[in-house]
């Protein structure tokens, strides 16, 4: 399924779905079965129930909720393009991962994770400056994580 539009609305409904959208300000529902879910401009991913496959990609705004699960949070980050990413309930006890894809930009040592006013920033040393968001891989909100915790949930890919 695939729309063009701005501010369109994708609902997969139950079924493992792929949902894809290009218009700015899309709001991608998977609904139950295991739903990957891909935008092209700044958009709102839900992946409801089921085990689903959120891709942050391409810069700019991407918010992601993976609801219940054990959800993918699949990231390529580029930072020149400026990406604002943002996971809403990412879950360590239910088995939720990030995949990052780095392009060899850096490895798992190289990440930090600090709280800045309510969110968890996870970014990468000596890939940022300082406080910069324009560098941040992606914000976790309303988590209370800890790198230890999170560590485990990230697999970095080339
Ligand atoms: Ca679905
Ligand atoms: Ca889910």
């Amino acid at each position: 399924m695939t729309r063009n539009g701005a501010m369109d609305q994708l609902f997969g409904d139950d079924g493992d779905d792929f949902l894809e959208s290009y218009g700015i300000g899309a709001i991608l529902h998977g609904g139950d079965g295991n739903d990957t879910l891909l935008a092209w401009a700044d958009a709102v991913m839900y992946g409801d129930g089921g085990s689903d496959e959120l891709l942050l990609r391409y810069g700019g705004v991407r918010i992601a909720e993976g609801g219940e699960g054990a959800d993918t949070f699949s990231i390529s980050h580029e930072a020149e393009l400026n990406p604002d990413f943002r996971i809403l309930d990412f879950n360590a006890a239910e088995e939720d991962l990030i995949v990052l894809y780095t392009a060899g930009s850096f490895v798992a040592e190289d990440l930090y994770l600090q709280p800045v006013a309510g969110k968890d920033r996870l970014y990468a040393l000596g890939y940022d400056d300082a406080l910069s968001n324009s560098h941040t891989i992606v914000q976790l909100v309303g988590t209370d994580l800890t790198l230890d915790t999170l560590l485990p949930q990230i697999i970095i890919r080339l």
